[in-house]
């Protein structure tokens, strides 16, 4: 990679080097161009000129047509977009502590961080002084389904550092559950259950430890376990867990409810490169749901950290999964709209796998070998990572090494694979550069329409002007609705996004005001209710004098707060608790307290309490952070703590 630091290195040069990357990397078998053949179609100009004029434009005043939804990688957030215009619209702070809206400093933020870790994490935070994780790494969103397509109620989001998820509520783009998965060792692959309706929410424990981690079989990793876990999205509860062999990466699911899938690079459970690359194969494993679900609910699982666990380890040859040989160190799983296929991406093999559901059903069933699901084997270039797709029978693959995204026939790569002499390959169109994660319009669902794509390029440089040594991602909008991929727009993104989703706008309905009612704030309301004061109604402080815990109620209103001034008496723990009253579109107030680490955001309708220490003496102003009325400079209060 010593080719990063270059000058003025050229698009040709970055090919070279991945090359070079890979020979490193003891790959040597795929050192080299891969001969494609009689590809119908290569963009052989540099992606800058192949700009299509006007096709993304969105003039200031109109809407897009559709919404992104962006992981933000280790920022630990997540990302909206407007497509085709690219323009960032929002963003949701999930896992990250975020200054604008005091996301990880509100009494409620804190609650939905903290609440679902388990007892272990809880006591070791603890002993560190913090009641949750500050940071997260977020790789894939999706959205909920019902019957196959996107129902707009919740997005799900994983965290790989801090083993969690997370689902926001798509009503007011806010994440109201995190859950932290038990026994299992950083979540990484993510996918949900498409039918009858999420359902499950899948995901994949990337490593292997130990299990329980607690000590034992350190020195002994073939005892360590993979671990497969289903949480029940509506709870945000474990449903049940699954043990593997070998490790997992990315997960799918399909569209009739019956199976999930998950790839494995490491299928060696060895625990340093060379032997995690050792085998020429490793495996996807497909996992019944039926039969696991039959076997939790007749009492045959194992409780484990308080879910059930079910033994699907490669030896147990369990009706729970079934091991797919796959070319080593393959890296996701993408079911087709189609609803028959799901595809495999090889990333070490130049090669992408196609794998029919059907046929799952009959080796299942015991009439076929695991080989025999495997429908097509199509070459697409070197290094295979993420498939998509346009509801038309094509796929599209985000090819790692080669910098392209690669269009292919799925009906054509199955003859192909039957012996008939077609090609597949339609065209192959040069990204810039390094793609990881691609996806289109809809792709996710049976209502895939085939109008843009998005290539999440992880390398940026000579892109755009110099922001020093680190580099935005460069996230490239392609129309693919004509015959032909066009590249229309490149997107500079901050660290960095893994995945995204692009959903239809009729699918995403927001609210525009909060209700007053609204779960979110119950414990408010119970706790005013306690205090027999109303939110909203009232301006009042109440001081409990033996446990010095004092109550501050106001409420705003553009441009004043309804207390401006409050006294409180040295060391008491303070609880600020305000309710926005406006209820105008777009007026959202803050309350910042100075010298004190209080911020938050308050929407309108909407109440938020933080809760500190009132430890300094003397006049401490409040202010609203959000620029809210002419008057807005002006809408101030002060806290004046007494000895
Ligand atoms: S993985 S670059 Cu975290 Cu989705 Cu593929
Ligand atoms: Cu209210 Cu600024
Ligand atoms: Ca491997």
């Amino acid at each position: 990679m010593s080719d990063h630091g270059k000058q003025g290195i050229t698009r040709r040069d970055v090919l070279e080097t991945g090359i070079k990357v890979a020979a490193i990397g003891g790959l040597a078998g795929m050192a080299g161009r891969v001969a494609t053949g009689g590809v119908a179609l290569t963009a052989a100009a540099v992606p800058a000129m192949a700009l299509a004029s006007g096709q993304a434009d969105v003039p200031p005043g109109q809407l897009d047509e559709y919404y992104g939804f962006w992981s933000g990688g280790h920022s630990g957030e997540v990302r909206v977009l407007g497509i085709p215009s690219m323009r960032e619209l929002m963003r949701i702070p999930v896992f990250n502590r975020e200054s604008a809206t005091g996301w990880g400093l509100t009494n409620e933020s804190r609650k939905i961080l903290s609440e679902n870790l388990t007892p272990e994490t809880r006591e070791f935070l603890a002993k560190q002084g913090l009641v949750t994780y500050d940071h997260g790494d977020t790789h894939h969103p999706r959205m909920s389904y019902t019957d196959g397509s996107y129902d707009g109620r919740y997005l799900y989001i994983n965290d790989k550092s801090n083993t969690r998820i997370a689902r926001i509520r798509i009503d007011i783009m806010k994440t109201d559950k995190v859950l932290e998965i038990p026994n299992a060792h950083a979540i990484h692959g993510l996918r949900l259950q498409r039918y009858p309706k999420t359902g499950y929410v899948f995901c994949n424990s990337e490593m292997r430890t130990p299990l329980p981690n607690d000590g034992r079989d350190m020195n002994d990793p073939k005892k360590y376990v993979g671990i497969f876990s289903a949480v029940d999205g509506e709870t945000m509860k474990m449903a049940w867990q699954v043990k593997i062999s070998g490790n997992l990466d990315n997960c799918d699911a399909d569209y009739q409810g019956k199976y999930a899938i998950s790839t494995c690079y490491n299928s060696e459970e060895g625990i340093n490169l060379a032997e995690m690359t050792a085998s020429p194969a490793d495996h996807v494993v497909i996992f019944n749901i039926k039969a696991i679900e039959a076997a939790v609910k007749a009492g045959q699982a194992e409780m484990i950290g308080g879910v059930p666990v079910v033994d699907g380890r490669k030896d147990a040859k369990s009706p729970f999964t079934r091991y797919i040989p796959i070319a080593n160190n393959p890296h996701d799983a993408n079911a087709a709209p189609d609803g028959k296929h799901v595809i495999v991406s090889g990333k070490l093999s130049p090669t992408v796998y196609v794998i029919a559901w059907d046929k799952v059903d009959e080796l299942f069933a015991g009439r076929i070998t695991e080989k025999d699901v495997i429908v097509a084997n199509p070459e697409v270039g070197l290094g295979p990572l993420h498939t998509t797709f346009d509801g038309r029978g094509n796929a599209y693959t985000s090819v790692f090494l080669d910098s392209q995204i690669v269009k292919w026939n799925i009906a054509d790569a199955i003859r192909q694979y039957r012996g008939e002499q077609v090609n597949p390959i339609r065209q192959k169109l040069d990204v810039h550069y390094q793609v990881g994660h691609t996806n289109a319009s809809m792709a996710e669902t049976k209502d895939a329409d085939g109008k843009w794509l998005v290539a999440l390029c992880k390398f940026s440089k000579d892109r755009f002007l110099n922001v020093g040594p680190l580099k935005p991602e460069n996230d490239q909008l392609i129309d693919i609705s004509g015959d032909e991929m066009k590249l229309v727009h490149d997107g500079p993104t901050f660290a960095e996004p893994h995945d995204a989703i692009i959903v239809h706008k009729s699918k995403v309905n927001p609210v525009e005001i909060y209700s007053m009612t609204d779960p979110l704030f119950a414990d408010l309301h119970a706790q005013a209710k306690r205090d027999g004061v109303e939110l909203g109604k009232a301006s009042t402080v109440i001081r409990d004098d033996k446990t010095r815990q004092v109550r501050v109620y106001m409420h705003s209103q553009a441009p004043d707060f309804s207390l401006t001034e409050f006294s409180v008496k040295q060391g008491d723990e303070v609880t600020v608790i305000v309710t926005n009253i406006d209820d105008v579109v777009d007026l959202t107030h803050g309350f910042t307290l100075v010298g004190h680490n209080v911020c938050m955001e308050i929407g309108p309708q909407a109440t938020a309490s933080v809760t500190f220490k009132a430890d300094r003496l003397g006049v401490w102003y409040y202010y609203c952070q959000w620029f809210c009325h002419a008057l807005h400079m002006e809408m101030q209060g002060r806290m004046l703590v007494e000895a």
